[in-house]
């Protein structure tokens, strides 16, 4: 076996979010352009969900879906993120109002059971087990995932209050963001 071959790739899972042009076009040319990155190579890929807007209240629906990467031994999480916030403003991304209407956004959620925690970088993202919009497609493609800190995807969406209704996702508390 070939060093390259000696472990499997990491898989890495990233959130994409927008509510501004046509979201579902955006992500499908996002995920063909992380796609394209050097030893990353695009996985599961979960349904696209409406969901209801946390943080701001007052602005339209958002699009959500979770992506699974493989990411090759030479892919570091840094230069991950780099490459997702350059994609994120070649998509039209304008650092707008926190928590506001966008185009794309691209969150790094997991990358193997790797932890950071640093300015630019934490890892898990943090605030992903709040978020049904973040849990529910992630559960439909990593239904047995495991957090790095031992707990079960299922476990964590039973911590939080949510209601999907035909692949709509609301939630309504305010702790989300
Ligand atoms: N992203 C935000 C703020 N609020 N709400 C939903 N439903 N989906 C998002 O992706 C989202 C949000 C900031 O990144
Ligand atoms: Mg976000
Ligand atoms: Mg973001």
């Amino acid at each position: 076996m070939s060093p390259a071959m000696a472990r499997p790739p990491v898989v890495a899972y990233v959130g994409l979010g927008g509510n501004l042009g046509d979201v579902e076009r955006t992500f499908a040319l996002a995920l063909d352009a992380l796609n394209a990155l050097p030893g990353v190579f695009t996985g599961r890929v979960s349904g696209v969900y409406r969901t209801q807007p946390q943080g701001l209240r007052e602005q339209p629906f958002f699009l959500n879906q979770v992506a699974a990467l493989d990411c090759g031994r030479a892919v570091r999480p840094e230069v991950l993120l780099d490459r997702m916030l350059a994609l994120e403003t070649a998509f039209g991304r304008v650092r707008e109002e926190k928590d506001g209407p966008r185009s794309l956004d691209l969150d790094l959620l997991l990358f193997g059971r790797e932890r950071r925690d640093s300015s630019r970088l934490i890892l898990p993202h943090p605030r992903m087990r709040r978020r049904a919009f973040v849990l529910v497609p992630l559960a439909e493609i990593a239904p047995d995932l495991i957090f790095p800190d031992g707990e079960l995807i299922a476990a964590a969406l039973g911590k939080i209050r949510y209601a999907v209704n035909g692949g709509v996702i609301f939630q309504d508390d305010p702790a989300t963001l």
